[in-house]
């Protein structure tokens, strides 16, 4: 059975970028559903005990029956166990290995913030913008709903969750202005690790 991870920061420490209801409620709310629904779909099933990151790769193994469950309470349950860790207080700047991958891939660290910043606001409805490792090479792009980018065998370095419940009690329809903000809380510390990890696979 999953639980709601510990946030390694108090529900106001983003503040004044993203507000502590907001937090609170994604975190004890939004998060605590997905968890809730995930078990509920894989009570008695093989799949009780693994771990949620190599559930997601197996998607397609999963039967079909609750696979649409798992799809999106279990890509629910990842994708923001991974989003808390990549945001932090007192965030750092871009750093190490990751930020000159950043810069080579992308050309220089303003080009890389415009074309995520794109990626987040182009998606239609709910989802989320990532930056993964793809075949050994870097790249943007985004997702619907609650997917993955572990479903299609990419590995996430950095995400950001642009469902209206991310922002909507501060920013309401100012997605751009949740965004903008968003970066001032990034967890480059974090976003090394996950490449760091990537690259070693
Ligand atoms: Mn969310």
């Amino acid at each position: 059975m999953y639980e709601l991870p510990r946030l390694n920061y108090e529900y106001n420490a983003l503040e004044p970028y993203i507000d502590e209801q907001t937090m609170r409620i994604h975190h004890t709310k939004h998060h605590q559903g997905y968890i809730d629904k995930l078990n509920a779909a894989i009570k008695g099933t093989e799949f009780e005990e693994m771990d949620v990151n190599e559930l997601l790769k197996k998607i397609n193994d999963v039967p079909e029956n609750i696979r649409a469950a798992v799809r999106n309470h279990g890509g629910g349950h990842s994708n923001h166990t991974f989003f808390w860790q990549i945001m932090a207080p007192n965030a750092s700047y871009p750093i190490g290995k990751a930020a000159n991958e950043i810069k080579k891939t992308f050309g220089s660290f303003e080009k890389f913030k415009e074309e995520f910043t794109n990626a987040g606001l182009n998606r239609f409805g709910s989802g989320w913008a990532w930056l993964v490792l793809n075949n050994g090479k870097l790249e943007i792009y985004s997702t619907a709903n609650q997917d993955s980018p572990l479903m299609e065998g990419k590995i996430p370095i950095l995400g950001i969750d642009v469902w209206e419940h991310s922002y909507y009690l501060k920013w309401m329809n100012q997605r751009n202005k949740y965004i903008e903000s968003w970066w001032n809380v990034v967890n480059w510390k974090q976003v090394e690790e996950n490449y760091k990890k990537a690259i070693s696979n």
